[in-house]
């Protein structure tokens, strides 16, 4: 019998189907947090939505009383959006969750850990979190865990708000690989453009799935952090991101807000700021990172169906 890992719950549905497809892992703190009600409700449909229509198994990630559980749904994923007692829950706050018998909406960090018990090598999100501009040492824990969790994760890069330059930065110490898909920069999660490189590109999802199985053959913890620009119907001006944030950290300031409450005060003040565009675009490129990952599982299920493992790389990375 498959025994499946006890310290997480699958949900009844995915307990099913888990061995005969591709499963993308979805954070739920975007949903209990970073959103407003009831743009919430609209961003976990359409990336449920955007992961079946690429023949994938979406599942929200989330600690539900006490429970780590992959596949929230039902009652409980409405507690969730309807942010009922729910708190923001990152990797080091999952055991007082689970021995406190509290709802947690899980961080990228806290996701990503539990993407790790569970056994998903999938991960959508919006933006990770990084290096926050100020105050000095204000680096969210999405960094370390990126760093030793072997997860496929997609986003749009990691959000306005950060020093995007000390972040990638940071990525690079922690041996996260950074691969742009249909770019070569990273892109500033409500902007396509930062300027910033990144030293890998491809708009191959196969050869993302390659690279993650030698990567893991060679027994490398770190994530793969797969960066695609926001949709460009939705995506924002440079300069009008940059002027909405300026405004966000001055209210943060005057309003003197720390700790976890930072990103989440910050995300509302930019849609505040930019009359509620930065929220279209956020549920925009929600969407389509869902849908590429999707599209990643999918590879990643055929890498391995094809060449049992990892297939053998030639010097140009293409498997010989
Ligand atoms: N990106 C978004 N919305 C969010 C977040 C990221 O577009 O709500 C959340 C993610 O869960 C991320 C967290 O892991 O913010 C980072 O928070 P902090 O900076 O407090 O570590
Ligand atoms: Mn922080």
């Amino acid at each position: 019998m498959d025994v499946l890992p006890r310290a997480v719950r699958w949900s009844s549905a995915l307990a099913a189907q888990r061995r005969d497809q591709a499963i993308v892992a979805l954070e739920s703190s975007v949903l209990a947090q970073g959103l407003p009600v009831p743009a919430n409700r609209d961003a976990e449909r359409r990336m449920r939505t955007a992961v079946e229509t690429h023949h994938a198994v979406p599942a929200v990630l989330a600690v539900d009383r006490g429970v780590p559980t992959v596949g929230l749904d039902g009652e409980a994923l409405e507690r969730f959006l309807r942010r009922d007692g729910v708190r923001k829950v990152s990797s080091r706050d999952l055991g007082w969750a689970v021995a406190q018998g509290l709802d947690g909406a899980t961080t990228v960090a806290a996701s990503l850990a539990l993407c790790v018990a569970a056994g998903i090598e999938v991960f959508a999100t919006g933006g990770i979190g990084g290096v926050h501009r100020e105050p000095a040492f204000d680096e969210a824990a999405d960094l370390l865990e990126l760093s030793r969790s072997p997860v496929i994760v997609v986003c749009a890069g990691a959000k306005s708000i950060l020093d995007l330059p000390a972040t990638l930065e940071r990525l690079e110490s922690y041996g996260v690989a950074v691969i742009g898909f249909g770019t070569d920069e990273f892109p500033g999660f409500f902007t396509r453009h930062t300027g910033l490189p990144v030293t890998a590109s491809t708009d191959d999802v196969a050869v993302i799935a390659r690279a993650f199985r030698a990567h893991r053959a060679l027994g490398l913890r770190g994530a793969l952090l797969v960066v695609q620009p926001p949709p460009a119907a939705e995506a924002l001006d440079g300069a009008l991101v940059a002027t909405a944030v300026d405004r966000a950290l001055g209210e943060a300031r005057a309003a003197g807000v720390t700790g976890a409450a930072v990103t989440p005060f910050l995300l509302a003040a930019v849609e505040r700021a930019t009359a509620g565009a930065s929220l279209a675009a956020n549920l925009a490129l929600l969407e389509a990172n869902a849908a590429l990952a999707a599209q990643i599982a999918v590879a990643l299920r055929e890498t391995d169906a094809s060449a049992a493992g990892y297939p053998p790389l030639n010097a140009q990375g293409t498997p010989v």
